[in-house]
């Protein structure tokens, strides 16, 4: 579609942003760089389009080609994760989860997810969160030695709390989830299982990550993230009593029209998905964030349980007496951009954290690879063990400079939305 750039005040920031993401190397785990295709299908004539219903049931005319796009995104999504039901219409990974609780739950009712100190979700209790304001969550966590989940622990809570929905999935837990044991857990203490995969959908998609599907009465992800879609969410199940309940609570319980030119960009990311090369990048991501972490635990680093099986890794700070917001900064100014995060048991508070959070997703798709981790792991905790070395820092951003211009994201490709 051709046009004129008219505004220049938005355009300019535009080229900035995407200069960023060119110049600098992309560590925040929840990021990656989506295909030129789709993010050419969010800028089509699809986001003018009204569809609020579902496929042959809209409550608008004019909805035969949005309604083409919609089957075609709910199939793939459903081959791609071995699932019967699918509704790809959630705007983003929290409202899919105010739509998996609102069909799962009736207000007030108990929740057992993971600790949001602990790496949980804003959407799995949050005090201020909708979640935390409808429903009665409680916390496990991870243990203080391992830094890791002990499954009779949880099975402990859950057998004594009784709740009505236990919620398994995180956005900062750097081990496999062991999604068997929480559905037995679930199944002798009474309670439905809901999954939120945001962070590992893409790992799953590859084969990386055992899959929640099979266990969970209800899975939920983004789009985003490992998956390296556009930015949204998805839903899916089994059961179809329980889609037609998650239908309605997406439309009209949480959501208005849904966005169709963002639906079109799904579906080539499931398509992308479903692929060969998607399977080698998914195993390239965690061979890679466990170099990674070696390289930074060999080097003097700690890691929170010792290091990571999926795409994440958390990193204490305070042995090298930083804060998390210190470190992200200092990262950043080298054109490593990750972001702070807390540490479980931390002492400071969410604005400082105690670690950072880095993740190998992006670094990945731009084709980095295991040499490319032993650098990075070496410059990372070089900084962060001589934070006011100006030399040093002088000399790592332009290594990491040359590290980015060397494997471009989307320079020299016919990418329509740039
Ligand atoms: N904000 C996302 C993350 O960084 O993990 C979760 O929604």
């Amino acid at each position: 579609m051709e046009f004129q750039r008219t505004d220049d005040a938005i355009w300019s920031a535009i080229d900035a942003e995407t200069n960023r993401q060119e110049e600098q190397l992309e560590l925040i785990a929840s990021e990656n760089n989506a295909s030129a295709e789709v993010i050419a299908a969010m800028g089509t004539s699809l986001t003018n389009k009204y569809a609020e219903g579902y496929p042959n049931r809209r409550y608008y005319g004019g909805c035969e080609h949005v309604d083409e796009v919609e089957d075609i995104a709910r199939d793939r999504l459903k081959q791609l994760f071995g699932s019967d039901r699918a509704n790809v219409q959630p705007h983003s990974g929290t409202q899919a989860n105010v739509a998996a609780l609102m069909a799962l739950l009736s207000a007030g009712d108990k929740v057992l997810a993971m600790d949001l100190n602990h790496g949980g979700h804003l959407s799995h209790g949050h005090p201020k969160n909708f979640s935390g304001e409808f429903y009665e969550f409680h916390g496990y966590g991870v243990e203080e030695d391992t830094g890791r989940l002990d499954m009779d622990r949880v099975r402990e809570q859950a057998m004594s709390l009784r709740p009505k929905l236990i919620l398994a999935g995180a956005s900062a837990y750097s081990r496999s989830i062991d999604f068997k044991a929480f559905r037995s857990i679930a199944d002798d203490a009474g309670a439905l299982l809901l999954v939120d995969m945001a962070h590992i959908a893409g790992l799953v998609a590859g084969g990386v990550h055992e899959s929640p599907v099979p266990y969970a009465d209800v899975v939920t992800m983004t789009t985003h993230k490992t998956l390296r879609g556009p930015r949204g969410g998805a839903i899916v199940c089994n059961d179809v009593e329980w889609l037609k309940k998650i239908n309605t609570a997406v439309f009209p319980g949480g959501q208005g029209g849904p966005l169709m030119h963002v639906i079109a960009a799904k579906a080539i990311a499931f398509r992308e998905a479903m692929t060969d090369d998607f399977k080698t990048y998914a195993k390239n991501v965690v061979e890679n964030a466990n170099i990674l972490a070696e390289t930074l635990v060999g080097r003097g680093m700690r890691l929170v349980s010792g290091g990571t099986d999926n795409h994440l890794m958390l990193v204490d700070v305070t042995a090298q007496g930083l804060t998390g917001d210190v470190a992200e900064d200092l990262l950043h100014s080298v054109g490593l951009t990750c972001n702070k995060n807390l540490i479980p048991y931390d002492q400071q508070p969410p604005m400082k954290a105690s670690g950072v959070r880095i993740g190998t997703a992006a670094i990945t798709t731009r084709g980095l690879n295991g040499d490319d981790m032993r650098t990075m792991g070496a410059w990372i905790a070089d900084l962060l063990h001589s934070p006011n070395d100006d030399s040093l820092a002088k000399r790592i951003r332009g290594e990491a400079a040359a590290m980015a211009a060397s494997h471009p994201l989307y320079k020299g490709q016919a990418a329509a939305a740039r």
